[in-house]
């Protein structure tokens, strides 16, 4: 949906040069965006989408069983697979050491898809292809397809794929240290995995997930700025492939409006918008403000309590 954390992965790429980087693609990401990944140093490699038959249509995990696209990889033995939204702190490349399946750990028995050691295997791919009709994936997505299939696996530290996540019940205590581990430099995870709205897409100034209520336990401030350090220290002819859409501006701007309005206590609605990203634009249609004017009106509002972000603006509403 979004290309931004697409294009977070170049932070690796950067970081990193001892073993071929390959992104996987598909025709939505656009030319300008895989020009930056090239930059980066990241071999492309568009795949066909693979479609979940039990999702629903245009939902956020219709797609998601393209993921299994990495078992094709046979050029490869291995493969140390990392979602798009993952910032990469320290080197990690002894999971390369590691077998098929290697993961940490999610809840009770099953494990995070987010990043798994891979040994790709058209027999493999194969096997995940002949179910897809008849698995039950317990969360709608790869990871729970994942687990029927891989039943047996081998838990890696939480390190290597901590949650930006506070729990419900978490406690002062737990969130401190939690918060410490976000803003570590030098770092002290390995992998930093964004869950709620990212970074990237958030203006620079403080954490969007702050004003919608839903997103709220996967605020911090402290991991925001950790994201921004390490794009601030990334080739700065790579910072233009991280601009804000403008349908982006007024989806921030919206959310900001409704916190305002529902007065949230921690008052980041009240924070003036210094990010000089609200004032760049890369599109055709860059008069954002109007977006604004007409979002809200369509019926989304009946399903505003499980929608976190409003719907997209028409297409006729981005050519005028
Ligand atoms: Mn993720």
């Amino acid at each position: 949906m979004f290309v931004g954390p697409l294009l977070q992965l170049r932070v690796f790429a950067w970081q990193v040069q001892t073993r071929d980087l390959v992104i996987l693609v598909d025709e939505t990401i656009t030319d300008y965006h895989r020009e930056g990944l090239a930059a980066a140093g990241w071999k492309i490699h568009t795949i066909q989408r693979i479609r979940n038959p039990k999702a629903e249509r245009d939902s956020y995990n219709e797609w998601n069983y393209s993921k299994f696209r990495l078992w094709q990889l046979t050029d490869y033995d291995k493969i140390i697979f990392i979602d798009a939204d993952m910032l990469i702190l320290r080197n990690i490349d002894f999971l390369f050491e590691m077998p098929e399946i290697s993961a940490t750990g999610n809840n009770a028995t099953l494990f995070n898809s987010g990043v798994m050691v891979v040994e790709p295997s058209n027999c493999t791919f194969q096997l995940l292809m002949d179910h897809i009709n008849e698995i039950e994936s317990y969360n709608g997505g790869d990871q729970g397809y994942l687990n029927e299939i891989f039943t047996w696996w081998h838990r890696i530290p939480k390190h290597m794929n901590f949650l930006k996540h506070f729990w419900e019940g978490d406690e002062e205590e737990k969130k401190q240290m939690k918060t410490r581990l976000f803003g570590a430099d030098p770092p002290i995870l390995y992998v930093l995995h964004y869950l709620g709205n990212k970074p990237w897409i958030c203006f620079r100034d403080y954490d969007c997930n702050w004003n919608v209520d839903i997103l709220q336990e996967f605020a911090s401030d402290v991991a925001h700025k950790t994201w921004w350090k390490v794009h601030d220290a990334m080739p700065e002819n790579l910072h233009k492939y991280c601009l804000l859409r403008s349908k982006q501006k007024a989806a921030l701007e919206w959310d900001r409006r409704q916190a305002e309005k529902a007065n949230y206590t921690d008052g980041h609605w009240k924070i003036k918008i210094k990010d000089k990203r609200l004032e760049t634009c890369y599109e055709n249609f860059c008069f954002w403000e109007s977006m604004l004017w007409h979002w809200g009106e369509k019926n989304w509002t009946e399903n505003a309590t499980v929608t976190p972000s409003p719907p997209a603006v028409t297409a006729t509403s981005v050519s005028l």
